[in-house]
């Protein structure tokens, strides 16, 4: 969907979910700009119990000059398209309204059966906040939001609220649109200060003491009362401050599911892992090595775990992921001991990327994927290599003449995001669409590898900080050529990829 092709509608009206938060009034406030230039009869409602009270978004309606109207009435028809954004016409927390077509765009997950129309349907759960879909559409439309500072900071600040100060901003997108914005920073400052309420005060320090402790594997865990999932984070930064807690979980329940924040301060369990554990097939996480977050879905959640209430879940969960984690480390490994087989890698085509022809030789720069970011910096010696997945590594210019050829055909990636290559010295950004070629290899190249027998924490030899969590029936996988590379590669990836000798 294109926000063009809205244009047919002459009144159209934004419905944000009851009780608006950041995100849901931003990216409102952006596609009222854009309807508004259109020359198109634009409003936005909200309806619900409460008119918006917390003191950061009043602020945040009041010094834009967003104009919010509550609708305390049930029965209201609204002429032309009603858009529900941030939130999808027919959940519990999204007052329904009549309207003569409706339109959705949202970045929650769905469970498909509400919509109808999806031609008018714009919904992306893998970006971390509805303002980056907003600023797509409107970069779609050649629209700048850097040309307006209030609807950049505004965007800025549904990002960042919807993730928990972008540390469960995984989409490249959501990066982008980070890096880009040209943000109204003192007015950012007073809204993180004023971001509490003394009522939330008091629900975070009631739920500070009502810690549950576990001795064995020395995690808390809180199941706060319902309130800004930012406070939760909150919480779990205090937390982690206790000498004998490593690890912790603080939770709440909201009108669809459940927030949770994680935290952790030990090499042995990693933050965005742990999230990763709690939310696996009940909803989706993510984050950092020491802080990461995430949200569970109440249909989901009871679809496995109808007889089971949270708290236990949690509880049991958590007990699990450190029962059930052994470490290994690369040192302890001996590939030559019979249980590592020979695999040869099938040939696959690659992109190859060759940073000198973007900039300056020297200039560090960032690969950015929709596999995550690598910081390199720009050296005629080396080549960037990249998989189907978004998957990023340098590779030397000799290697790669020894082990690849060019195809002549263009490169084309599984994912939903072209790559980009970010200047960090000028902060500029350029698609790399054009640069990357496409390439196969031409010497067969072999593994060893072996298959894990239970779920284990994997050390490298060459990353100390982190480690890299292996299922049962995942692979180690040594390149025969560097007996020490020692990595984790899923099952799924590994069947895809080598066979048998
Ligand atoms: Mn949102």
């Amino acid at each position: 969907m294109r926000l063009k092709d809205l244009l047919k509608y002459e009144k159209i009206t934004l419905q944000c979910h009851d009780n608006p938060d950041a995100d849901a009034i931003a990216s409102a406030y952006g596609l009222y700009l854009y309807f508004k230039s259109k020359k198109k009869d634009t409003s936005i409602i909200y309806g619900g119990r409460n008119e918006i009270q917390k003191t950061n978004l009043k602020l945040l309606v009041e010094k834009m000059r967003i104009p919010m109207l509550f609708c305390a009435e049930r029965d209201l028809y609204f002429r032309g398209l009603l858009i529900t954004v941030d939130c999808q016409d027919g959940e519990s927390n999204v007052t329904h309204f009549d309207s003569d077509a409706l339109a959705i765009i949202d970045h929650h997950q769905v469970d498909g059966s509400a919509i109808k129309n999806r031609e008018l349907t714009d919904i992306r759960p893998e970006l971390g906040s509805c303002s980056t879909l907003v600023w797509d559409l409107l970069n779609q439309e050649g629209v700048d939001a850097n040309n307006n500072i209030k609807l950049s900071t505004c965007l800025y600040y549904g990002l960042m609220t919807d993730t928990g100060n972008f540390i469960e901003a995984k989409h490249p997108l959501d990066k982008d649109m980070r890096d880009s914005l040209k943000y109204d920073k003192p007015f950012i400052n007073q809204l993180i200060n004023s971001n509490i309420s003394l009522k939330e005060l008091e629900i975070a320090g009631i739920a500070l003491i009502r810690y549950v402790y576990n001795r064995d594997n020395r995690f808390a865990m809180i199941h706060a009362k319902p309130c800004d999932p930012n406070i939760l984070g909150l919480i779990s930064d205090f937390l982690l401050q206790v000498d004998v807690i490593d690890t912790c979980v603080v939770f709440n329940e909201t009108p669809d599911g459940y927030k949770l924040s994680t935290r952790s301060c030990i090499r042995e369990a990693r933050a965005d892992e742990l999230i990763e554990y709690l939310t696996k097939d009940v909803g989706d996480g993510g984050g950092h090595l020491d802080k990461a977050g995430g949200f569970i879905s109440k249909h989901k959640y009871n679809v496995i775990y109808k007889d089971m209430d949270i708290d236990s879940y949690v509880g049991m969960t958590m007990n699990r992921y450190f029962a059930s984690n052994e470490t290994l480390d690369a040192s302890e490994l001996d590939i030559n001991d019979g249980s590592f087989k020979k695999y040869v890698k099938r040939s696959a085509t690659m992109g190859v990327l060759d940073l000198t022809n973007l900039w300056d030789i020297g200039t560090p720069v960032t690969v950015r994927t929709r596999a995550g970011d690598v910081n390199t910096k720009i050296d005629p010696k080396y080549y960037v290599m990249m998989d189907a997945s978004g998957k990023a590594y340098s590779i030397s210019r000799d290697r790669f003449t020894k082990c690849f050829k060019l195809t002549g055909e263009a490169y084309h990636n599984d994912t939903d995001y072209i790559p980009t290559l970010r200047n960090r010295l000028s902060g500029e950004s350029r698609g790399l669409e054009k640069y990357i070629k496409n390439c196969i290899s031409i010497k067969k190249s072999y593994v060893m590898a072996k298959e894990l027998e239970k779920q284990v924490k994997f050390f490298s030899s060459w990353d100390e900080e982190s480690y890299s969590l292996g299922n049962k029936g995942d692979y180690i996988v040594a390149r025969t050529d560097d007996k020490n590379d020692l990595t984790i590669v899923t099952r799924e990836v590994f069947m895809n990829n080598y066979e048998k000798c």
